[in-house]
Order: C-alpha cells, then structure tokens, then sequence
C-alpha cells in the first residue's frame, strides 16, 4: 500500500458516452486506488487557468470550449510509480497513435475528446489536484 499520486479526471466526452464505470473499472484493475473523487463542471475561466500552459497553441480554444461542453469526473489516485504507470495506461494523447487496450484507445473520440486527463509530473498532479481537492498534503 501507499505510493505516490497522480491527478486525473474523465473528460466531458467519456462522462456524455457513459464510460466512467468502465474506465474507473481499468484503472482499479491496474492498481490504482482512489483517494479522492468528485464529479463537477469545468467553467470557461477554470478550464483556461487549468490548461494555460497551452494558452495560444492552435488547439487551446477547441481544448477549452471542449472541456467546458459537460461534466468531468475529477479524481486523485495512487500508485507506486503512479505518474508514468498512469501515462501509460491511458496512452499517446492522440488516440490513433495509442495502443491497444490503453484507455484513450478504448474510449477516446478524438484528439481533442481524448476521454481522460493524467499529470505529467509529480508537481503537476499537486497543482492539478489542488484545483479540485482541497488539502492536497493528506495524500
Ligand atoms: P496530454 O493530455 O496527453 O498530457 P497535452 O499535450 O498536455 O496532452 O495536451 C492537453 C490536451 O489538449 C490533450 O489531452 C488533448 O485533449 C488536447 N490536445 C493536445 N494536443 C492537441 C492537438 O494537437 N490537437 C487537438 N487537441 C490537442
Ligand atoms: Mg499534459
């Protein structure tokens, strides 16, 4: 038990097709256990603070009005190794060029509704949580 943790949420496509029981259904079954949860709504100026890293690329308008279009399922899970592992499991973030049996694969529609969010860095995933979680030192 314990490890480290990683940010997560299920994109506003995955949540429209009614995949969150089965993509949460993956990433327990790869070892992940889930520490924090909540289903909530992104708005126009969160989803452009959260991904302002990317403020001016081509994709960031699309990126944002997409993550605004519906609900997420914001989640803190843990795992030994739980930033790479994560990666991993849900695949190249466009789906076409993830493998098979990885989550983007199974439940992506497209580059952009690419189902499902994994930090990049341990740093990451507790800014990330911290949008959603409060008390992020508890993990
Ligand atoms: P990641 O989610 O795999 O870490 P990032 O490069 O951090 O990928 O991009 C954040 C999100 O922006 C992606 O998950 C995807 O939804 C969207 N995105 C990134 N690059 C593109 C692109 O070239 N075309 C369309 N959407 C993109
Ligand atoms: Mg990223």
């Amino acid at each position: 038990m314990g490890g480290s943790i990683t940010f997560t949420m299920i994109k506003p496509d995955a949540v429209r097709n009614n995949f969150i029981g089965a993509i949460l259904k993956q990433i327990n079954e790869n070892g992940f256990r889930i520490k924090a949860i909540k289903m909530t709504h992104f708005t126009r100026e969160r989803a452009e603070a959260f991904y302002g890293v990317h403020a001016g690329k081509f994709f960031f308008d699309g990126l944002v009005e997409f993550m605004c279009s519906g609900p997420i399922v914001a989640a803190i899970l843990e795992k030994e190794n739980a930033i790479d592992s994560f990666r991993e499991l849900i695949g190249n973030t466009n789906p076409e060029k993830a493998d098979e049996g990885t989550i983007r694969k199974l439940f992506a529609e497209s580059f952009t509704a690419n189902a499902i969010h994994g930090s990049d860095s341990d740093e990451n995933a507790l800014l990330e949580g911290s949008f959603f979680f409060s008390v992020m030192e508890q993990f």
